[in-house]
């Protein structure tokens, strides 16, 4: 794994918050220290050498990384808190991997393209929409959490991590992103989580 040149970035809203003291916990959420672990039915084996992921939907092209060629797109290092819709929040934490916006540079994207939908090895789905992922700039897909590979039962080798909304939206060991023409839910969402999922209006259920 190359882990050269790694530039190391607070979440902008993170950043803000600490520097303006504004309030850093959302509403109705408790700090945690540990990390614990939400996941929904079985936990898929994933190894990096078997790893792919997939794009397709509104883009130019359809098209499959390998584990060694999506690093070739460039690690950045990230801190962030993450937000769960069941009341728990973890502090800063330091993630590595590749940006979404170093991402989306390699692919395509079709004018009707309006939302993604991040499909999962085992079936998960989670919907954010194009305006969420760059209006976050800080969007990735992280391949480490606190220096080491993200644990299989965290979504290892690879996890979205979306720190704006709440954390039902990082999809652990991501495998497909479906560019779609308007938003739809996806499997939280479809079982009446929120379809956005802002934790700072508290975009918990619909
Ligand atoms: N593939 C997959 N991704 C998932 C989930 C899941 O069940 N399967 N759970 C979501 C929920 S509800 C949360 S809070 C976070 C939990 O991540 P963690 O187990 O690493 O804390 O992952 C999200 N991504
Ligand atoms: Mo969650």
């Amino acid at each position: 794994m190359t882990t050269e040149s790694s530039e190391r970035l607070y979440s902008e809203d993170l950043a803000n918050r600490r520097t303006t003291g504004e309030d850093r916990l959302p509403p109705g959420q408790r700090l945690t220290k540990d990390w614990p672990v939400l996941t929904y039915g079985a936990t898929p084996k994933v190894q990096t050498d078997e790893w792919q992921l997939s794009v397709w939907g509104e883009i130019e092209q359809e098209r499959t990384w390998s584990w060694d060629d999506f690093l070739a797109l460039g690690l950045t290092t990230l801190v962030n808190d993450i937000h769960c819709v069941t009341h728990w929040s973890r502090y800063d934490n330091e993630w590595e991997g590749i940006l979404w916006r170093d991402f989306i540079q390699h692919v395509g994207l079709k004018p009707e393209a309006h939302s993604v939908m991040f499909h999962s090895y085992g079936g998960y789905t989670a919907n954010v929409t194009l305006e969420d992922l760059a209006r976050d700039d800080h969007a990735m897909f992280a391949i480490k959490h606190d220096g080491d590979p993200i644990e299989g039962s965290h979504g290892g080798p690879v996890r979205t991590v979306i720190p704006s909304l709440y954390f039902w939206k990082s999809a652990k060991w991501v495998g497909g992103v479906e560019f779609l023409p308007q938003n739809r839910p996806g499997f939280w969402e479809m079982y009446g989580y929120h379809i956005h999922g802002d934790p700072w209006s508290e975009e918990r259920y619909s």
